[in-house]
């Protein structure tokens, strides 16, 4: 199978982590979102929305949005398992992973923050400001629904809330949220980190990962 992923997408991250979490292989294909590769009409032929990831299977199947190919990964390689079979236990971690995808990965996605500089004439503080301002309020409120007690988000193995937490405290952690106010989500990133298929899974080790000074 092909990932075509970008090291610093937290969508990308998220899947990453679930393949690795199942040891399933792949391979990975960078696509440059900075230089626009993702609105290269061969790339959008794959992937019509023009973001990553994008998987592909074995018969040259393409599977596109994050979460449709986490269900699809979930459903393949049920071990060991991200999503709940238990209805009210399934709603609970869907409302947390969707506190993510849903409500704070859209408005805080690359075109949006394009969008505000081109369009509106947003400055780079101004910019900062719009992410910490989604990713905090996202954050208030999935702080509120995860467990206290529990190693992970709702216990001691990670699911897939735990993969959209870990890779949105990476993309706060570069725009510099405050994170004292989370300190569930702390626990459960650092939780994560210390896995080794989820820290492989981690921008920085990945084939395009880039020196940002
Ligand atoms: N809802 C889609 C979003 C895909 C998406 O837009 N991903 C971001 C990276 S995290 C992207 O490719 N952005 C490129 C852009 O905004 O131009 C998913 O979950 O797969």
């Amino acid at each position: 199978m092909k990932l075509f992923s970008y090291w610093r997408s937290t969508t990308s991250y998220r899947v990453r982590a679930a393949l690795n979490l199942k040891g399933v292989a792949y391979e990975t294909v960078p696509v440059d979102l900075v230089a626009g590769a993702q609105s290269e009409p061969d790339y959008v032929k794959l992937n019509p929305g023009a973001g990553v990831p994008t998987l592909i299977l074995e018969d040259g199947t393409a599977l596109t949005q994050s979460m449709a190919i986490l269900d699809y990964i979930d459903a393949i390689w049920p071990e060991p398992r991200l999503i709940p079979e238990d209805p009210l236990e399934r709603a609970r971690v869907l409302a947390v992973a969707h506190g993510v995808a849903m409500d704070i990965h859209p408005v805080n996605n690359l075109r949006v923050v394009q969008a505000l500089g081109a369009d509106f004439g947003a400055t780079p503080a101004q910019k900062k400001a719009w992410m910490q301002k989604w990713m905090a309020q996202g954050f208030a409120a999935i702080e509120t629904q995860i467990s206290n007690d529990t190693a992970f988000a709702f216990g001691d193995v990670p699911s897939l809330a735990d993969l959209c937490i870990v890779s949105q405290m990476y993309n706060a952690h570069r725009w510099d949220v405050p994170l004292t106010a989370f300190p569930k989500l702390t626990r459960v990133t650092a939780k994560c980190l210390a896995l080794p298929a989820i820290a492989a899974a981690h921008p920085d080790n990945q084939p395009d990962a880039k020196e940002i000074i």
